[in-house]
């Protein structure tokens, strides 16, 4: 499998993907495309016809968008337990990764994902309500997993892939943290997976 994403440092979107694909151990090769060039279209779109990235191709298939392509991953690799087994819990980490893909544009605008920006005294009151919810989602999944594990529903899941990028943002911005929010910023923070995408998006030139 070939998966094209953005920059390690930009890209949040690709970030899902990679992470489900690296953090469960799935070999696959990597072609970085840098955004926000002149040329950023243009190499995209000679990969994935939505102009987006991150896009899978997987012999003669190609999937484009984050969410399409890891729930290929899931059926691919069933072994994998990508989502929690329960049906119950698996609809309520879908719920909540549909609700992190459809929404919070406020905060994404307000907030770009860079692994690298380290800001003090940022002022996120414009995006307080997104910033709010995600805690609450963050705070109710902790509290009825924190016994089988230290991520949103106990083991790790398709769900940390898709909220780490707001680890990330609330690390860089300087998001006020505390409780169940700031023990689970700690250990997402401390998954090989995590450290390894921080490495390389440290050492990414520009
Ligand atoms: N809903 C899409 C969104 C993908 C997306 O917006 N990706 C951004 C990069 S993080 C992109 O490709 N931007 C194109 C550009 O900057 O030209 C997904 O989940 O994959």
């Amino acid at each position: 499998m070939k998966l094209v994403i953005g920059d390690k440092n930009l890209s949040t979107w690709s970030w899902r993907v990679w992470l489900a694909l690296h953090s469960w151990g799935i070999p696959f090769d990597e072609v970085v495309i840098l955004l926000d060039k002149p040329n950023t279209t243009a190499e995209i779109l000679k990969h994935s016809p939505s102009a987006r990235v991150p896009f899978l191709h997987d012999g003669d298939l190609g999937i484009w968008d984050s969410l399409a392509i890891a729930e290929y991953l899931n059926e691919k690799f069933p072994q994998k337990q990508m989502w929690p087994a329960d049906m119950k819990t698996r609809a309520w980490a879908r719920a909540v990764v549909c609700e992190m893909h459809s929404g919070f544009a406020d905060l994404r605008k307000l907030m770009p994902g860079n692994i690298k920006k380290r800001l003090t005294n940022f002022d996120y009151s414009p995006v307080a309500k997104d910033v709010a919810r995600i805690q609450e989602i963050w705070t109710e999944c902790r509290k009825a997993h924190a016994h089988l594990g230290p991520y949103l529903f106990g083991a790790w899941s398709l769900a940390d892939c898709f909220y780490a990028p707001v680890v990330w943002r609330f690390v860089s911005y300087g998001v006020k943290l505390d409780g169940p929010v700031r023990e689970y910023v700690q250990a997402m923070l401390a998954h090989p997976s995590m450290k390894e995408l921080e490495r390389q998006a440290l050492a990414e030139q520009g």
